[in-house]
């Protein structure tokens, strides 16, 4: 599991385009996605590099841990 910061992640669009970049770079992830926090927990067995590249693609810079 991993935690993904989304800094300009501000509102429920901004929450469904990272949601589906997170689908696109890997279709069975499930993930928990806070606008309130700008976090999103994500559950994938892609690596996280890759869910953060979509993230970004998607245009919003990100950064993330592992939890
Ligand atoms: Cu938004």
């Amino acid at each position: 599991m991993y935690e993904f910061d989304i800094p300009n992640m501000t509102c429920g669009h901004c929450a469904g385009t990272v949601k589906k970049a997170i689908e696109q770079a890997d279709p069975t992830a499930s993930s928990n996605i806070n606008v309130g926090t700008k976090k999103a927990k994500v559950e994938s067995s892609a690596p996280p590099e890759a869910i953060a590249a979509a993230i970004v693609e998607a245009g919003y810079p990100t950064t993330y841990r592992a939890l």
